[in-house]
């Protein structure tokens, strides 16, 4: 049915740090167990279809750079079969677990809605067929309720109950995809679901919107028996100005007014952390923090760029830090770290696409390993344990026992003559620490 384009390369294998070929995994050895458990299970990688296989290297001021022969004639069945195969094919050739797709990605374009079902299930069929023949597993499904047309004015959130309803029919349709191909998870990222300007948009109804919609998507999965995690992904804007899912504690603000904080998770995407004008490690920590941390989107933005540009990931410090978080959270439980990135524009040799994942999967590892030497060296945990002692003793728990006022708290200042002396929060010696792990 369709020429293996990536025929010519051989498996990605762990060869150690001092391996010669470029393509060979130095520091991800996916069955060497760290604290307890192995990499592979651990880290749970996912490629992307979106941008891996289906974005052509446009941007807003040229067109497409790269020739992938599915992408070259009519987007037709062919073509998305062409895709499919190939995209599991070298999920398969980077010996990673899992790939993560929008019912778009992988289906025939569709003109009506019926359509689109009937052209997701001829999809479902074949990818059914694909994760057996290489033995790969889906991280997460999700459905595209930004790219066409009809969602300008977002999905959940459009002034347009017919919009709404055809993204109803979408997202059911992925939910049920992603059911069937034995998904861990299913990702709403609602990169339309804000606005443009408050001069048109009334807030409290697209709010209310967006949580009957979150509602019923979580009834849905309960009906149909789904055991994955509902996952939104947060990003503060891009496409629109301002974006409902900010960052993880709007999100969880969110959650608790519609009833929904037990049922639904994050997907915590670095670029996106970057975005809200946080770092990644405190989009996993307040997540952790609010009890709904669930998986990784991977890729990061550029320093003096203040858009997605969805590079992967390249710092060991960044992703050293983001793993202390994740080891913190007690590591995945149905979640993965996603690679939602792109190759640059200029990248066009099929070889580019595995020089990205190669160096980032090894960059992900090695974050694993420098946080798991850092917990079990214990200094970190050790000196934060005892920044806050004060908070087991006496006082801590007299702050905290139901009867005792503000006034109570405010008297025993003043009765014991409280003097209290700054203490040192020893930053300087903590960033020496993890820069000797590094
Ligand atoms: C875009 C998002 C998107 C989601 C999936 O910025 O990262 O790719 O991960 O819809
Ligand atoms: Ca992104
Ligand atoms: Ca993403």
């Amino acid at each position: 049915m369709s020429a293996d384009y990536f025929a010519s390369f051989d498996k990605i294998t762990y060869a150690g740090p001092e391996a010669t070929s470029e393509l060979s995994y130095r520091y991800y050895d996916k069955d060497r167990v760290v604290l307890g458990k192995r990499m592979e299970d651990h880290l749970r990688f996912a490629v992307c279809m979106w941008h891996t296989f289906c974005w052509p290297g446009n941007d807003i001021f040229g067109a497409g750079t790269f020739q992938r022969p599915w992408l070259s004639g009519p987007a037709d069945a062919k073509a998305a079969a062409s895709k499919r195969a190939n995209a599991l094919s070298f999920v398969e050739k980077l010996d990673v677990p899992f790939y993560c797709f929008h019912d778009v990605d992988v289906m025939e374009p569709a003109n009506t809605a019926a359509e689109h079902m009937a052209h997701l299930a001829d999809a479902v069929d074949h990818l059914e067929e694909l994760q057996q023949k290489h033995g790969r597993k889906l991280l997460w499904g999700t459905a595209n309720l930004f790219s066409h047309p009809r969602f300008a004015a977002g999905g959940a959130t459009n002034p347009d109950p017919e919009v709404y309803a055809f993204g109803a029919m979408q997202v059911r349709g992925a939910l049920d995809a992603t059911h069937r191909l034995g998904g861990s998870g299913y990702v709403l990222w609602g990169g339309r679901e804000g606005y443009e300007t408050l001069l048109n948009t009334n807030l409290g109804r697209e709010l209310d919107n967006f949580g009957r919609f979150l509602s019923l998507v979580v009834e849905h999965k309960h009906k149909i028996g789904f055991k994955g995690t509902i996952l939104i992904e947060p990003k503060p804007h891009e496409p629109t100005k301002h974006q409902y899912d900010f960052d993880t504690a709007t999100v969880y603000g969110f959650l608790k007014r519609y009833g929904l904080e037990n049922e639904v998770k994050v997907n915590i995407e670095a670029n996106h952390a970057t975005l809200s004008g946080h770092t990644f490690e405190h989009e996993l920590a307040m997540a952790t923090t609010l009890g709904i941390f669930g998986s990784i989107d991977a890729n990061r933005g550029d320093h003096q760029n203040g858009w997605d540009t969805d590079q992967f990931p390249n710092s060991v410090e960044e992703l050293t830090l983001a793993l202390i978080e994740v080891i913190r959270a007690g590591g995945f439980t149905d979640g993965g770290f996603n690679f939602d990135s792109k190759v640059r524009r200029q990248s066009v040799d099929a070889e580019d696409l595995f020089h990205g994942h190669v160096g980032a999967i090894d960059v992900v590892a090695r974050g694993l390993l420098n946080a798991a030497a850092l917990i079990e060296d214990g200094r970190l945990d050790a000196f934060r344990a005892e920044r806050y002692a004060g908070w087991t003793g006496e006082l801590g728990q007299l702050v905290h026992a139901p009867a005792t006022s503000l006034a109570d708290i405010a008297d025993l200042a003043i009765a014991r003559d409280l003097r209290p002396a700054p203490k040192s929060g020893k930053q300087e010696r903590l960033e020496n620490l993890i820069n000797r792990f590094i």
